[in-house]
């Protein structure tokens, strides 16, 4: 547990790995992670032997590929595809409002009513230095959330490096698409102070699916940079200046009507972290931060046959907030982890229509919605004996929501006629075992209480199309707060050369969001062509249930396998199946390394899924798909520089295919030929 002191430091974490007992399966993992589009190398994060439901995935020397793909390749992560771009990520077939999404710790809100620009599209692996994953309410959770969420550790300076300059420069290209990219990075650092910057842009043609068909309005383009510097006011005192903006330009979105002529992102903090080894207070980190996001979504690309009526819908999100972390220790055996946190979210989005006759017609969808929340939070690990240890912690939370405007206030009046300004109190409390019961095998087992309160969608849209159901949206301020019971499971095993973990999960919500039918005699759709409207209520209960099956063989000295496997079942309480449920899916890689060179071979596939329900959800099954990727690099090293050289084959045998969270269940890419060339200094 000793390892719980550092936070940040990276080589303890490395080193607490090794002291689990496999470091050969970690040194095979870093090879496989390079060269074969697993790209990520997973961690157990700093005293999470503890918890099974704190997971880090390290970013690894490719930080070509999209974050989506990085994303795709975590266990028990999905992502809903609209188009090429901007995936939007969720966990284990929660949706993204029961997850909490984070920078660094900073809450951060899409400004996209139709959910183009989740969080993940503001980042890029070339600027982060890791995915944090919790799975529930736990001692790293960011806020409040049903099924905790992903937190975006950015790249930081560091300080007192090998070299005063060092950096990156890389190029890469995709047949199919067409897409091209350019990245760099470049730090400069002393003992006392360190500025790292980075940057990448891409851009992307439609893409051809595996029946050799254009999809159309699938390209992107976008610039995304990065400043992070940091200063040594004394050996425990440091300061933290981090800048992040990322300007995507004319996104398609196949699966949607209408695409992106800009989006961009601002987000900026300011941070001070106090370290002090073997003190009770061993690391204090406070940051106050602020982000803006403008969104333009417009149809002027689409051609007049497609379209009933021009509009444009706009939307802008912006944040203020802080927190404040302290972690302590008393003796070995126990840790206490005390935050705060605040913080003020702003939404506006809008509507214009434009009909062929007639004056123009302008509507707020998010009619100038605030939140303001704060957050105290308790967590505590003790090692009990040896073999047992126990976390637990408490979360209170509350959330204020409201309109800031009189045209907001007016837009609701039609639908609600009571207060707007709403409160929600939400706690969320945890507790996990874990016992290790030999050398080889250990098991562990939690339960939580979660709640989280209704976003600014579930409150207050008006009328807001949704492409998935086909339906206009209402919200309905008078909705209650969703909360859950949630139950884990797991199972380690691990010998010299292979480990093997299982886990198994359940959430129990009550008052579980979603979107019902209301009646077509009282109310019509707003946008042409919807089938009705539907209002956010709460179903009395539903869950969600599934399981998550991992392993990792180092066979011999060249070759290495991995397998993950993830599957989620739900269900409402009227047996209904939930919508946006991941069926059983499973990724496969067998990599050969030798002298520097390695080959991959990786096989997905997913089952069917036929665990639907159209009446009242509005979603149809999908089929199976089996796909084979193929991979090959190189890095070579001439004096003090390193080549890496690598090249891909994306969908081998041009299989057309879509997975079941793609909205519209338009074809992916087929074939794809990859080729990627970085330079380190
Ligand atoms: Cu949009």
């Amino acid at each position: 547990m000793r390892d719980d002191t550092f936070y940040f430091d990276m080589r303890r974490i490395i080193i607490t790995t090794l002291l689990l007992g496999y470091a050969t399966i970690a040194s095979a993992q870093t090879d496989s992670t390079e060269h074969s589009n697993v790209l990520i190398q997973e961690v157990t994060v700093h005293g999470d032997k503890l918890n099974e439901d704190n997971l880090e995935f390290k970013q690894k020397d490719n930080v070509q590929v999209l974050i989506d793909k990085m994303l795709y390749n975590i266990n028990g992560v999905s992502l809903i595809k609209r188009g090429n771009y901007a995936q939007e990520p969720i966990i284990r077939g929660l949706n993204p409002s029961q997850i909490n999404t984070t920078v660094d710790g900073m809450q951060i809100f899409g400004a996209c009513t139709d959910h183009m620009d989740p969080i993940s599209s503001y980042v890029e692996p070339n600027n982060l230095s890791s995915i944090r994953l919790q799975l529930g309410p736990n001692s790293e959770q960011v806020g409040a959330s049903i099924g905790g969420g992903f937190d975006f550790k950015l790249n930081k300076a560091k300080l007192g490096a090998d070299k005063f300059v060092s950096g990156t420069i890389g190029t890469g290209y995709e047949a199919n698409a067409s897409a091209f990219r350019v990245l760099g990075s470049i730090q400069l650092s002393k003992k006392r102070w360190a500025v790292r910057a980075n940057s990448i842009y891409r851009k992307s043609q439609n893409y051809t699916d595996g029946n050799g068909r254009e999809i159309h309005f699938s390209q992107y383009e976008k610039l995304n940079f990065g400043v992070s510097s940091v200063f040594a006011l004394n050996e425990n005192n440091f300061i933290y200046l981090d800048y992040l903006q990322d300007d995507g330009r004319d996104i398609g979105y196949p699966a949607l009507t209408m695409d992106v002529s800009f989006a961009n992102a601002k987000i900026g903090s300011i941070s001070h972290v106090y370290k002090k080894t073997g003190k009770t207070l061993y690391l204090l980190e406070s940051k106050i931060y602020a982000n803006y996001i403008d969104h333009a979504m417009d149809d002027s690309k689409r051609p007049d046959s497609l379209i009933a009526m021009r509009m444009d819908m706009p939307g802008t999100s912006s944040t203020f907030g802080f927190y404040s972390n302290a972690s302590l220790r008393f003796g070995k055996k126990h840790f206490v982890k005390f935050k705060l946190n605040g913080y003020s979210n702003d939404l506006h989005a809008e509507m214009t229509m434009y009909p062929l006759i007639g004056a123009e017609m302008f509507m707020l969808t998010l009619p100038d919605t605030r939140r303001t929340v704060g957050g105290i939070d308790l967590s505590d690990k003790i090692l009990i004996t040896e073999k047992l240890k126990l976390s637990t912690g408490i979360r209170f939370d509350y959330v204020l929501s409201s309109i800031t405007t009189e045209m907001g206030r007016q837009t609701l009046s039609g639908i609600y006629s009571g207060d707007l300004d709403k409160n929600h109190y939400l706690l969320n409390v945890f507790t996990q075992l874990n016992y290790k019961l030999n050398k080889k095998l250990s098991v562990s087992g939690g339960v939580a209480k979660a709640m989280r309160a209704p976003n600014a969608q579930e409150l207050y849209a008006f009328y807001l199309f949704n492409r998935f159901d086909n339906y206009d949206y209402l919200g309905n301020p008078d909705i209650k707060q969703e909360e859950s019971w949630n139950f884990n499971i797991s199972a380690n095993y691990r010998l010299k050369k292979l480990v093997l973990t299982t886990k198994v999960f359940a959430y129990y919500f009550k008052n579980y969001i979603t979107g019902a039918k209301l009646p077509s005699s009282e109310y019509s759709a707003m946008t042409i062509g919807a089938s009705g409207v539907k209002q956010y209520v709460n179903l009395d209960n539903a869950i969600i249930a599934g399981a998550e099956v991992g392993f990792k063989w180092k066979i011999n000295k060249n070759f290495f396998f991995s397998s993950m496997n993830a599957f989620s079942y739900g269900e409402d309480y009227k047996h209904r199946a939930l919508f946006m449920i991941p069926p059983l899916k499973s990724i496969n890689t067998i990599v050969y390394s030798m002298k520097g060179y390695n080959f991959s071979l990786k096989y997905t596939t997913a089952m069917a899924q036929n665990n639907i329900d159209y009446d009242f959800y509005g979603e149809n099954s999908t089929r199976e798909f089996n796909l084979f990727d193929l991979s090959a690099g190189k890095t070579f090293k001439v004096k003090r520089f390193k080549y890496d050289v690598n090249i891909a084959l994306d969908n081998i045998f041009n299989v057309p295919y879509y997975e079941h969270l793609d909205v519209m269940k338009i074809n992916r890419q087929g074939r794809n030929l990859l080729v990627s060339l970085k330079f380190t200094f």
